[in-house]
């Protein structure tokens, strides 16, 4: 058995539980906070057998797309302040973050 942790955004979250659920797949939704943007994401946590993995990744790849953000960084923390000319810059986030992991021991009681 497998666990595919997924970071995904939250415009596509809802959709992509959607997806997994009716195809079968049992899926968790946990609320979650990307270090480099600092905004809210989701991260899905689905319980898959071996021969399942590529489904539920082939899902996730087809419902959430990459978009474009724009982020402006902050001032450095104590520096110059007066002459630090913050800028925005564009990072493209997601389709998706996926980790796949064994699962040593699987038990629902
Ligand atoms: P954030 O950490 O908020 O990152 C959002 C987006 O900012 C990233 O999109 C990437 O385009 C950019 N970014 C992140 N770190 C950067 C850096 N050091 N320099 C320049 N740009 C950077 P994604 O790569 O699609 O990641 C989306 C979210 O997935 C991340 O949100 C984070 O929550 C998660 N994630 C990505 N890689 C991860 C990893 N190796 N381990 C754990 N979580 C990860």
């Amino acid at each position: 058995m497998k666990l595919v942790v997924a970071v995904v955004q939250d415009k596509d979250a809802g959709r992509l539980i959607e997806e997994l659920v009716d195809r079968g797949y049992r899926a968790t939704k946990l609320a979650s906070t990307g270090g480099f943007l600092k905004e809210g994401n989701t991260t899905l946590l689905v319980g898959a057998e071996d021969a399942q993995v590529d489904e539920v990744v082939a899902i996730i790849k087809r419902v959430c797309r990459p978009r474009e953000q724009v982020v402006t960084p902050l001032g450095p923390i104590g520096g110059a302040v007066d002459t630090y000319v913050p800028y925005p810059v564009e990072v493209i986030v997601g389709g998706a973050t996926i980790f796949v992991l064994n699962v040593e021991r699987f038990e629902h009681v």
